[in-house]
């Protein structure tokens, strides 16, 4: 199976980040994790992002918050998918990540989740990589069938 490779722009955006290795970790899908910034590390963004095929990466998530152009960049350097989770900033509550994560110019698309959204952006690799496995769609559904009896079993 695929890896994927969770990349972040600061060790300050590990917090959130780390939600995204707790799914990956739940599911057993192998992946790598590494600080990269796309202004501060720009070669070594270049060298890492055009590598991630060859190492086995099928998808990559990328944290980042503020001029979040981490993601856009990663999906300007390879046709892996990239999925991109905008930071919560303290100045602009992370509007600032999302909308420069979003609005990407097309052709070069970067999957964006919610400000925060480390897990789900786990969870929309993991169905990634499901698409022909059909071990991992069944891991899928289990976690969808008990999310669902949770909620329906939810006393208020
Ligand atoms: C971004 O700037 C990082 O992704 C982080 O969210 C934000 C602040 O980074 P630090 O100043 O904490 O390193 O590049």
């Amino acid at each position: 199976m695929k890896k994927v490779s969770i990349i972040m722009g600061s060790v300050s955006d590990y917090e959130v980040m780390s939600g995204a290795e707790q799914i990956l970790t739940q599911f057993g899908v192998e992946y790598e994790k590494k600080v990269i910034s796309a202004h501060r590390t720009l070669d070594f963004m270049v060298e890492y992002t055009r590598g991630a095929k060859d190492r086995g990466v099928g998808v990559i998530i990328a944290g980042a918050g503020g001029a979040a152009h981490l993601a856009g960049v990663a999906a300007g350097l390879t046709v892996l998918p990239v999925i991109g989770v905008p930071i919560m900033t303290k100045g602009l509550g992370g509007l600032d990540s999302l909308l420069s994560m979003v609005q990407m110019p097309s052709g070069i698309p970067v999957a964006t989740v919610a400000v925060n959204g480390s897990k789900n952006a786990a969870l929309l690799a993991i169905e990634m990589l499901a698409i022909d496995d059909e071990a991992l769609t069944d891991k899928l559904l289990k976690f969808r069938q008990e999310q669902a009896e949770k909620v329906l079993s939810s006393v208020i």
